[in-house]
């Protein structure tokens, strides 16, 4: 018995088997091994010559078999009966049929101030379940405010987000940006960045004199305001608590208001 076939271009194969007997003993049914997404179809030439086609079932999916290993079989009617088998292997090629996915919709980053130039910040990661150019992910920035993109900088190729300026708690201590992740098909996900800065104790207290009443009169009474003085640190939380003291020895004292 012998079997030939060939592929045809749209998911259908067809293959005819020849049988060099006549008659009853010549062939008589195909069969293909239980596989839910295909069929046979036999359809039978005006000559007389059984062709069978492979039909696909249902839509295949190659993220869940990347290839399909039939059996087909051709029986001829005799006694005893005679058949003959071909394998046929189907592989799937891609479709650009799966986005990229960020493994979080917001990531939320907390760091310190005066973290170094070029530090790594975050890394953003996004997969896709096709292959070759359909899988493959670059980061881009979406939306992303001019005076934040200044500050950081994405790798398209892994996702890295380092800082490309000190950053400054006193300046801005929050920053969003939106990150787009696209495979080599085109279709995209978007995630959000926010980075949160931590204060650090970066700064000394500044005293400032506003007024003074200089020369001051002997007689003034007690409690009379002589200089006022303004003290400031723009750090946060205890960072930026202050207390002022004066020397114990003088005649004077210090009492605060806002
Ligand atoms: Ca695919
Ligand atoms: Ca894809
Ligand atoms: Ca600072
Ligand atoms: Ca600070």
């Amino acid at each position: 018995c012998f079997l030939s076939y060939s592929l045809c271009s749209a998911g259908r194969s067809r293959k005819s088997a020849q049988d060099p007997d006549s008659g009853i003993n010549s062939l008589q049914n195909y069969q293909l091994n239980k596989n839910p997404s295909f069929t046979l179809a036999v359809k039978e030439s005006p000559d007389g010559k059984k062709q069978v086609e492979l039909v696909l079932e249902k839509s295949l999916d190659r993220e869940e078999e990347s290839s399909h290993q039939l059996i087909l079989t051709a029986l001829d009617g005799g006694d005893p009966v005679r058949s003959g088998t071909a394998k046929v292997r189907i592989k799937i090629t891609d479709a650009n049929d799966n986005p990229p996915v960020f493994t979080e919709q917001i990531y939320k980053v907390s760091l310190r101030e005066n973290l170094p130039k070029g530090s790594l910040v975050f890394q953003v990661k996004a997969s896709d379940k096709d292959e070759g150019l359909n899988g493959h992910i670059s980061y881009f920035f979406d939306s992303i405010p001019e005076n934040t993109r200044k500050l950081f900088h994405l790798d398209p190729e892994n996702g890295e987000i380092t800082n490309t300026a000190i950053l400054d708690f006193e300046e801005k201590n929050e920053y969003t940006m939106e990150l787009e992740a696209r495979d080599g098909g085109g279709l995209t996900d978007h995630c959000k960045v926010h980075i949160e800065i931590l204060d650090e104790n970066d700064n000394a207290p500044e005293v400032t004199i506003l007024s003074e009443s200089s020369p001051f009169p002997e007689d003034s009474p007690p409690g009379t305001v002589i200089v006022l003085i303004k003290a400031l640190d723009p750090d946060a939380g205890q960072n930026g608590e202050l207390s002022c003291s004066i020397q114990h020895n003088l005649p004077f004292k210090i009492i605060s208001s806002s």
